[in-house]
């Protein structure tokens, strides 16, 4: 049995990824949600006694009395690939074009995960969006037209929920959040995302979750105004 460490549900996009990836594939796992204690990198003395980058979220495999910690979404992905078959699309060219786009998300769109950042219960209305974030949103919108259009949907790789899918479920909640301007065919693809049994469960811990963290509540701000808190207050 893995143990899957994270940190809130309303804030941790990192978190989503593998915690989304496993509940859609059926993938069993115990949660450990481990609270953010306030600010970049201040969680590190206490995410460093499971994970060895003090940084969430991290997969941990005991078997045998021997303890594998697993620290990267994308590591996570890749070693739950090794043991099941459909972490990944089965053809060849949606895999390499699933792993290209999740590689593109793993390493890119900095201005997408700076100026929109993940706060599920949030809605912001933008004052305007930077020539940065439109380049993002241009490049994000092509890029899932793009798999959409090449491999037939709903999702981005085919027809099944795959990793690729996981790693762009985060942006999914930030197209919530901030409204992004996206074609028919992509806002579509964010509806079918959100509307997931396994994006459902965790959107609604997320409502239900008590902590607010000022540093992301800020950022969550920085370029609009809330029009809606849908969280317990
Ligand atoms: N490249 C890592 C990034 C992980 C990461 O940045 N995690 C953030 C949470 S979303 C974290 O643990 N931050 C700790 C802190 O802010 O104290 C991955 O893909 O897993």
């Amino acid at each position: 049995m893995f143990d899957l460490y994270i940190a809130n549900k309303n804030y941790s996009s990192w978190s989503l990824r593998p915690w989304v990836l496993m509940k859609a594939l059926e993938i069993p796992f115990n949660e450990h949600l481990m609270p953010f204690e306030g600010g970049t990198g201040a969680s590190h003395d206490t995410f460093i006694r499971f994970s060895p980058s003090g940084l969430v979220p991290c997969l941990v495999d005991v078997k045998d009395d021997d303890e594998l910690a697993v620290w990267d979404s994308l590591a996570i992905v890749e070693y739950l690939a090794e043991q099941h078959a459909n972490v990944w699309p089965s053809d060849k060219t949606a895999r390499a074009w699933a792993r290209s786009a999740t590689a593109e998300m793993h390493s890119g769109f900095g201005t997408l995960r700076d100026e929109c950042p993940m706060n599920c219960g949030m809605r912001v209305a933008l004052n305007s969006l930077s020539t940065k974030l439109k380049t993002d949103v241009a490049r994000l919108d092509a890029l899932w037209q793009q798999g959409l259009e090449r491999f037939g949907g709903p999702f981005l790789a085919g027809s099944h929920f795959t990793a690729v899918d996981a790693f762009y479920a985060p942006v999914a909640f930030r197209a919530q959040t901030f409204s992004l301007p996206l074609s028919e065919a992509s806002q579509t693809y964010v509806e079918h995302l959100l509307a997931l049994p396994a994006m459902q469960t965790w959107y609604q811990a997320a409502l239900e979750e008590p902590w607010r963290e000022s540093m992301h509540e800020t950022d969550t701000l920085k370029n609009g105004n809330a029009t809606a808190d849908y969280r317990k207050p």
